[in-house]
């Protein structure tokens, strides 16, 4: 018997990407750990990932290319030869790349976080041919727009510093379900005395555990950020100093602040006035102190209609109150700014003879039933779908379910497993797991370059998305060189050796160590050095003046409020969020049957007097509406849910739930402030017993 140990990186979209190590007996995964020297993974997995090995060997794995034989969502299919799948689609798209090559559409997202299986052969082949380029908006991008505007890129405070904290605030995040690692180091905090904060409309894991909760209304948190500020400046809780030196705009933000008193803010918040002066008063005078002041804010906040500002408020506020002189202090959204990672190198795109239009993932249900016409150009012909679940996961399902049902759209899907999304597929391509390809991954959460040596042969015929394309791109007649770069060629250029803080990265000594932690500062804005325009941090934004937004920040409501659309808010009252379930990560993992029992069936947390007010008892079905759609699932009665709001952990695949629907039938299509990207959490509904 020959047993071994592989070094992996956990390939999922979460900010911890965690090392791993695989232990490899005869060929066959038997063991998957967290790597115990690496710091942020302290060998610690999350439950789901610990089960990586059952999903690998799960008998339900996509293990040859299939071409489907029934109707469109209906999920037959047959087995064919990766000869005859690579060739019907060559034969499909090979006219469309000549004629009209942004018929051709791409779309793929976060299921590998990987450098390499993420976009770098596949960005090669579509802009080779030419296709319609992707706006990767239904995650983070109003966030990091509005962060940008403010701090000048992500970057933010290092995990590793959380646990020297004195006060931590957890902003729209719930990292007990999805930022572990993070948590642990709350929890060190915790021990050595911080003070724990929750903001959050819903009494999450994570709400639970703070030493404070502030249930506010969900899409409120500018105007609570605002509050803060108005507390912060009027009690003279700011760091003049830092202030003075470091910051641009303060005179105005002052005028601004003003207006937001904290009995507007709390009316506004849905909260007490007592709430924000506590927290303004911990926040200030914590800094005041002279001891660190930090905040988690995740991306929670920013899935509402005024989601860009709301980040970029919040991002203000360690720069008036000085929090970034040290390293414990500041706030974190994302680390993925500090990557220099090399995706000009990997992805290539000078390919492009010419620059195609943009189609943005979020709005993809109107955009594949949209006609040709001069402004939006070729209708959308073929679809190849990646790394990404867009039945389940985009908003507006009815429309996104109606588009991929056309039957002049040919889509494929490469896949580990059937997902919603690949019972419309033509033809369903066999994707390889983590342990069965070889990548590089930059994180979202810390500051270390990772790498993924492959553990075990690929199952079946499954291929890595780069073998994938690399195949592809011959049936196309591409002979440029760069279709036929290795794997291990591609991953020695992931990271930006000319960088100074990748210049040590070289990719065999990554792969033997697994982790390599950047050069970076201990405390990035210390001394400003803010990556912005003026290498300040801008209270006052020209850039956002300029692209035609408040330059200042500002609240803005969502499209769907009681406050802002009364009228609706009188057929829906109730405001829907629809948050990571725990044991899941987006629509990953709902069909591994052991995570599957631990969530039970899709459900939805009301508040007693919300439920009772409908007459609907606890473990009730009950059906979920407004105009876009409807969806059932069993109540679930509980305070934890604020009265007005309902939570629907996600993201569920359809077909797995008792009506074949999921909670993205009731969320819209509109788009943030900022970023072009998705409202889930910005969604009125009303709940009644299902028959
Ligand atoms: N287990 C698990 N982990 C995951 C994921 C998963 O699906 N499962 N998904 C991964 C991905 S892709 C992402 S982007 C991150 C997302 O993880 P987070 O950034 O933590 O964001 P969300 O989970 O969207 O929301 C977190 C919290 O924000 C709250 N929230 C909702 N609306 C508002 C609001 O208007 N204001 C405030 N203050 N809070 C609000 C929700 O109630 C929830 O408790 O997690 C990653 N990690
Ligand atoms: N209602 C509601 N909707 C949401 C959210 C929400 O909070 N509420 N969250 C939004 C957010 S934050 C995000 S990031 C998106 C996530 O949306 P997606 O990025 O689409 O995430 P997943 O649903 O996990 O789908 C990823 C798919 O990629 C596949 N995959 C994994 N690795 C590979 C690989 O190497 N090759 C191939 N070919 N496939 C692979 C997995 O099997 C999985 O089916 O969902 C968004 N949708
Ligand atoms: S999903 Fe997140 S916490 Fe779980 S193993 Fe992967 S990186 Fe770590
Ligand atoms: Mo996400």
């Amino acid at each position: 018997m020959t047993t071994t140990q592989v070094r992996a990186a956990c390939p999922h979209d979460c900010p911890d990407t965690c090392a791993i190590l695989v232990t490899v007996e005869n060929g066959i995964a038997t063991e998957i750990k967290g790597d115990p020297d690496h710091p942020t993974t302290a060998g610690v997995l999350c439950t789901k990932v610990s089960r990586y090995a059952e999903r690998t060997y799960s008998p339900d794995r996509l293990l040859y290319p299939l071409r489907r034989v029934g109707a469109k969502g209906e999920g037959k299919f047959e087995r064919i030869s990766w000869d005859e799948a690579l060739d019907t689609i060559a034969a499909r798209l090979k006219p469309l790349a000549e004629e009209r090559p942004e018929a051709i559409l791409p779309y793929s997202y976060c299921g590998t976080m990987g450098l390499l299986q993420g976009e770098s052969m596949s960005s090669r082949f579509f802009n080779r041919v030419g296709a319609s380029l992707l706006d990767r908006t239904i995650c983070a991008m109003a966030g990091a727009t509005g962060y940008k505007y403010t701090i000048g890129a992500s970057i933010g405070t290092d995990m590793e510093q959380f646990q020297n904290a004195k006060l931590i605030v957890i902003w729209g995040g719930n990292p007990i379900a999805s930022n572990l690692h993070f948590w642990m180091r709350v929890q060190e905090a915790k021990r050595r005395g911080a003070r724990l904060i929750a903001i959050d409309p819903y009494r999450s894991l994570t709400a639970e555990k703070c030493h404070m909760h502030i249930a506010l209304l969900p899409g409120t948190d500018a105007a609570l950020a605002l509050g803060m500020m108005h507390v912060l400046i009027a009690e003279n809780l700011i760091d003049q100093d830092y202030v003075d030196q470091y910051t641009l705009g303060y005179a105005q933000l002052k005028e601004r602040a003003a207006e937001w008193t904290p009995q507007r803010t709390a009316e506004v918040c849905g909260i007490t006035v007592d709430e924000v002066l506590e927290l303004a008063r911990l926040y200030g005078q914590t800094a005041k102190a002279g001891e660190p002041a930090a905040i988690r804010v995740n991306y929670g906040v920013q899935r509402v209609r005024g989601g860009g500002m709301a980040v970029r408020n919040i991002a203000c506020l360690p720069a008036l109150v000085g929090a970034w002189r040290h390293a414990a202090g500041g706030i974190q959204l994302s680390t993925s700014g500090s990557f220099p990672a090399n995706r000009a190198a990997l992805q290539r795109p000078d390919l492009l003879k010419k620059l195609p239009r943009t189609i943005n993932m979020t709005t993809i249900g109107d955009d594949l039933l949209r006609p040709a016409s001069a402004a939006f150009g070729p209708k959308v012909e073929a679809v190849i779908v990646y790394n990404a679940n867009p039945l389940a996961i985009a908003p507006d399902s009815s429309k996104v379910a109606a588009g991929f049902a056309r039957d002049d759209l040919f889509t494929v899907v490469l896949e580990q497993f059937q997902t919603d999304s690949v019972d419309y597929a033509d033809i369903v391509l066999p994707a390889t797991t983590q342990l069965e390809h070889t990548d590089a991954h930059l994180a979202y959460g810390h500051l270390y370059m990772m790498a993924n040596n492959p553990a075990i042969a690929p199952l079946g015929e499954a291929k890595p998305n780069t073998e994938i394309f690399r195949l592809l791109a011959q049936r196309m007649g591409f002979d440029d060189p760069c279709f036929v770069e290795t794997d291990d060629e591609l991953a020695a250029k992931a990271f930006r050796t000319d960088d100074v803080r990748a210049m040590h990265f070289d990719w065999e000594a990554l792969r033997r160590k697994g982790w390599q932690k950047l050069n970076m500062p201990e405390a990035p804005f210390a001394c400003g050095n803010f990556p912005t325009p003026s290498g300040k941090c801008e209270f006052f934004s020209a850039s956002m003046e300029a692209d035609g937004l408040d330059p200042l920040p500002a609240y803005i409501e969502n499209y769907e409020s009681a406050a802002s659309t009364p009228d609706l808010a009188a057929k829906y009252p109730l405001a829907m969020i629809s948050p990571p379930a725990r044991n899941f990560l987006n629509s990953t993992f709902v069909n591994v049957q052991s995570l599957r029992a631990t969530e039970g069936e899709p459900q939805l947390d009301i508040h007693p007097d919300d439920a009772a007010t409908r007459g609907i008892n606890h473990g009730e079905m009950v059906r979920i509406f407004n105009d876009r759609g409807s969806f059932v699932c069993k109540a679930r009665v509980t305070e934890k849910a604020r009265r007005g709001l309902v939570v629907g952990l996600s993201i569920w695949w359809k077909k797995l739930a008792r009506d074949g629907k999921n909670a993205n039938e009731v969320t819209s299509q509109r788009l943030t402030d900022m970023g072009r990207a998705p409202t889930f959490y910005d969604t009125l509904v009303q709940v009644e017993k299902a028959l």
